[in-house]
C-alpha cells in the first residue's frame, strides 16, 4: 500500500512524491532539465512560481481566465442555447521549422499559444473547456523521448509540464484528438482558416471539425486580451527597450567614415545578445545613404561612405517581448546642416506625435496628424512649393513617407494584427511612433542638398493612464547633439 501527496509548490518536476508505510521521509526525484528554462536549472533567469522568466503560473492563469469570461460574454450575445452548451477551445503551438534537410531553425513558439500557456517546445496544444464558460485547462505536450531528446535536447513531458505552469491535466500530444472527441463540446472556439500546426489540424483537429458545426473565430479575442499589457509584461519591454536603446548608443560609438552596413549589423547584433536579449527580433534594417529610401532594406552588405547617414531599424526579443527602435545618424559623427534640416524636421513631428500618445485616441488619429505636420514641414524644407494647398501638402506627406505612424507592439513586432488601428488607446497598450522622410536621389524635384537622405526616428511607448506616455526607448540618443555624442564615445 502507498499513496501519493500532489504538492503545488515542489519545484521538482516530479511532483507525485510517493510515501511507503515504513518510510522516514518522502521519496523524490531529483529535478531534470526541461524542454525550456525552469527554476531548478536556470536560477538565473527564472524564479519559482514562474513560468516563463518575469511571467508567474498566475498570471497565465489569470490570462485564460480572462479568456474564458470572453467566449462567455460572447456567447451570450449568441442567445440561450449557446451561452448554456460545453465550450471547447483549441490552441495549437508552432511546428519545428526546418532550414534545410533535418537542420531546425531556432524554434519560435506561436506566440497566441505561449500567451496561454507559457510552453515553448513545439507539437504542444492547449485545450479549455467547460460548460458555460471554459475555464478548465487541458495542456499536451511531446511525449518523452530518450532517442530524440539525444539530438534535441530535453522535453519537459507530462509532469514537468505540470510542474512548470501548474495545469495539472497534461496529456501527450499524440493523444490530443482522442481528448477532443471525449469532449463533446458544442460550441467550438479554434481558428481553422490558418492552422498555426498544419500537422497536428490535420491529425487531430480536423476529425471533430468535420462532425460539428463551424468553429468560432478565437484569434480576435486573444488578440484583445494580448493588446493591454500587464504590469509584468511592461517590465519585459521595457527591459527589450533598454538593451535596444544601449546597443544603439554602442552602435553609434562604432560608426566611422566609410563603415561596412555589415559591420554595424554585427554590432547591434553582439550589443542586443552580450546584454541578455535572446536574439534580434526581426532582420534589421541597417541602411546606408540613398538605401535608407528602400523601406524593407535588409541585404545590409554595402559600404556607407563619409558623410552618409545610417538608417538602422532594429529590436530585440526579450523572453517573448519586443523592442523596435530606429535611428538615423551620420557615419563620421557630425550632422551636415543639410542633414541636420531634414533629421529636426522629422525630429519635430516625432516629439509632436509622442504627445498625443494619451488614451482615447487612435493610432490612425495620431496618423492623420502626422501627415498634417509633416506636409507643414515639407513646405519650409523648400520641398514642396510654399503656395502648395492644403490637400496637396497631405498628398506630399504620404508621397515622401508612405508608412503609417506606427503599430501596436508586444510579443510580437506588427502585435495583434487583429486589432484595428483605428481603436482608442487604452492604459497598458504598446505601440510604437516612426515618422520618417524619405527623398530619393534621383528626385529632381526637389533642392539637391536633401536628395539621397531618408530619416525616421522610432521610439516604443507604453500608454498611461497619466503622466503621459512611458517611453520604452529613451535610452537610445535621439536629438542632434545626445547623437553627436554617442558617436563620439570611441
Ligand atoms: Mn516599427
Amino acid at each position: 500500500m502507498y499513496f501519493s501527496i500532489r504538492t503545488r509548490c515542489v519545484w521538482c518536476p516530479c511532483r507525485n512524491i510517493s510515501l511507503k508505510p515504513g518510510d522516514s521521509k518522502p521519496r523524490t526525484v531529483p529535478p531534470r532539465y526541461l524542454g525550456q528554462p525552469s527554476p531548478f536549472t536556470h536560477p538565473h533567469l527564472i524564479k519559482h512560481g514562474e513560468v516563463t522568466p518575469g511571467l508567474s503560473q498566475t498570471e497565465y492563469e489569470l490570462r485564460r481566465h480572462r479568456l474564458a469570461s470572453l467566449i462567455e460574454a460572447q456567447a451570450e450575445r449568441l442567445g440561450p442555447s449557446a451561452s448554456s452548451s460545453t465550450h471547447v477551445v483549441i490552441v495549437l503551438s508552432h511546428p519545428t521549422r526546418y532550414m534545410t534537410n533535418d537542420i531546425p531553425y531556432p524554434f519560435h513558439q506561436n506566440q497566441d499559444f505561449l500567451y496561454l500557456s507559457g510552453i515553448l517546445e513545439p507539437d504542444s496544444a492547449l485545450v479549455l473547456y467547460g460548460k458555460c464558460r471554459p475555464d478548465q485547462a487541458i495542456l499536451f505536450v511531446p511525449r518523452r523521448d530518450p532517442g530524440r531528446e539525444l539530438w534535441d535536447g530535453p522535453r519537459s513531458g507530462k509532469d514537468g509540464a505540470a510542474a512548470l505552469t501548474g495545469i495539472e491535466r497534461v496529456h501527450s500530444t499524440e493523444e490530443l484528438g482522442l481528448v477532443l472527441k471525449s469532449l463533446k463540446g458544442t460550441l467550438l472556439w479554434y481558428d481553422s482558416s490558418q492552422p498555426t500546426h498544419p500537422r497536428l489540424h490535420k491529425t487531430h483537429v480536423c476529425p471533430v471539425l468535420e462532425a460539428g458545426p463551424m468553429p468560432h473565430s478565437l484569434r480576435p479575442l486573444i488578440h484583445s486580451l494580448r493588446a493591454i499589457k500587464s504590469s509584468a509584461e511592461v517590465a519585459l519591454m521595457q527591459a527589450a527597450g533598454h538593451i535596444t536603446a544601449q546597443a544603439f548608443r554602442r552602435t553609434m560609438a562604432l560608426s566611422q567614415g566609410d563603415v561596412d552596413e555589415a559591420v554595424l549589423f554585427a554590432k547591434f547584433d553582439f550589443e542586443n545578445r552580450i546584454h541578455g536579449a535572446n536574439f534580434l527580433a526581426y532582420p534589421p534594417v541597417v541602411a546606408g545613404g540613398n538605401r535608407a529610401n528602400t523601406l524593407h532594406y535588409i541585404n545590409n552588405n554595402q559600404i556607407i561612405k563619409d558623410g552618409e547617414m545610417v538608417l538602422l531599424d532594429g529590436g530585440c526579443e526579450y523572453f517573448g517581448y519586443v523592442s523596435d527602435i530606429t535611428r538615423t545618424w551620420p557615419v563620421n559623427g557630425k550632422f551636415s546642416p543639410a542633414q541636420a534640416e531634414l533629421y529636426e524636421a522629422v525630429l519635430e513631428v516625432q516629439r509632436s506625435c509622442l504627445s498625443l500618445c494619451s488614451p482615447g485616441v487612435s493610432l490612425d488619429h495620431i496618423y492623420s496628424t502626422m501627415l498634417a505636420l509633416l506636409g507643414r514641414q515639407l513646405r519650409q524644407l523648400g520641398i514642396v512649393k510654399a503656395s502648395t494647398s492644403d490637400s496637396d501638402l497631405l498628398k506630399a506627406a504620404r508621397r515622401y513617407c508612405p508608412h503609417h505612424i506606427g503599430h501596436y507592439l508586444g510579443m510580437d513586432v506588427h502585435d495583434t494584427p487583429e486589432l484595428s488601428r483605428s481603436q482608442p488607446l487604452q492604459p497598458g497598450m504598446a505601440i510604437t511612433i516612426e515618422p520618417g522622410l524619405y527623398i530619393c536621389e534621383n528626385n529632381d524635384q526637389v533642392p539637391e542638398r536633401f536628395r539621397g537622405l531618408g530619416v525616421r526616428i522610432e521610439d516604443d511607448v507604453v500608454i498611461q493612464d497619466k503622466g503621459g506616455p512611458l517611453i520604452l526607448s529613451s535610452g537610445a540618443p535621439k536629438t542632434i547633439a545626445d547623437v553627436e555624442q554617442a558617436c563620439a564615445q570611441r
